[in-house]
């Protein structure tokens, strides 16, 4: 079997991930040896008196900032682990984590990904032991964490064999730019509530089509923006103009 991806988390507060690697899908990655995370806490590599890890800002100012002498220490540490990671620092200023970053990154043998907190992290540990920055969205957290256990995640369904081998990720939504079809299980009448009967049929062609027309119709009403990048063939389109069809009449017939 192939080598498991090994992920480094260097953190202050290694105590948040407790849950995430160990329960679920993540969970059984870790235990069939697929996904290899390790949480490294960085305090314990402050040569200070006392474990201190964060000091004023030079020039003055409001808040603290990260320490370089603890991280820098505790990177040597993670890189004698992962010698040919990247190492990525989470962070509002980084690349934007999407599917095509998370499927590059699964592709690696190793990750160390370093979480800042308090109002930032001393620029030479950035200049000198970083390769890059991502971050995962347009807000601002307390530290980046949450976003090593979303990259964590997000990455480890593109590891072979994380997904079930019936659930694959080529199959969800944004991997061919649009958004899921609607999904129901039993019971087929729910106090009234009713399932597609084209769903109950058995004719796995018309299901296969139906789907295809939700998925568009999907995107176009909550997210028309990735319509311009999906590569949509010409029943795509004939479904895309049906659809507003669809709508234009709903919008017309009401009285
Ligand atoms: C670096 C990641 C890290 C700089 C981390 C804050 C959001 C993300 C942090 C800051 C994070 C993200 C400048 C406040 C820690 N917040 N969007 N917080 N600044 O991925």
């Amino acid at each position: 079997m192939s080598d498991p991806l090994r992920i480094v988390i260097l953190t202050l507060f290694p105590e948040m991930f407790s849950g995430v690697f160990s329960t679920s899908i993540l969970g059984r990655a870790c235990e069939q040896g697929l996904l290899d995370v390790r949480l490294m806490d960085i305090r314990p590599y402050s040569a200070s008196k006392h474990k201190n890890t964060d000091d004023y800002p030079f020039g003055g100012g409001a808040g603290m900032v990260m320490m370089a002498q603890p991280v820098m220490d505790a990177m040597k540490a993670a890189e004698a682990v992962c010698p040919d990671a990247r190492r990525i620092y989470l962070g509002p200023r980084g690349k934007r984590l999407d599917t095509a970053l998370a499927r590059e990154l699964a592709a690696e043998k190793e990750l160390i990904l370093l979480c800042g907190h308090y109002e930032g992290m001393d620029q030479r540990v950035l200049d000198t032991c970083v390769d890059e920055e991502i971050s995962i969205g347009d807000y601002i957290l307390t530290g980046g964490e949450p976003a090593a256990m979303v990259l964590t995640d997000c990455v480890s369904r593109f590891v072979p064999g994380v997904l079930g081998s019936s659930d694959s990720p080529e199959e969800e939504s944004f991997s061919d730019g649009l958004l899921e079809y609607p999904q129901y299980t039993r019971p087929r009448d729910l106090n009234g509530l009713s399932v597609p009967e084209v769903l109950l049929n058995g004719d796995h062609a018309k299901i296969r089509s139906w789907r295809r027309k939700e998925s568009l119709r999907a995107t176009l009403r909550f997210r028309p923006d990735l319509l311009e990048k999906a590569s949509l063939t010409e029943e795509d389109r004939k479904m895309l103009r049906e659809i507003e069809k669809e709508m234009s009449d709903s919008c017309s017939s009401e009285s």
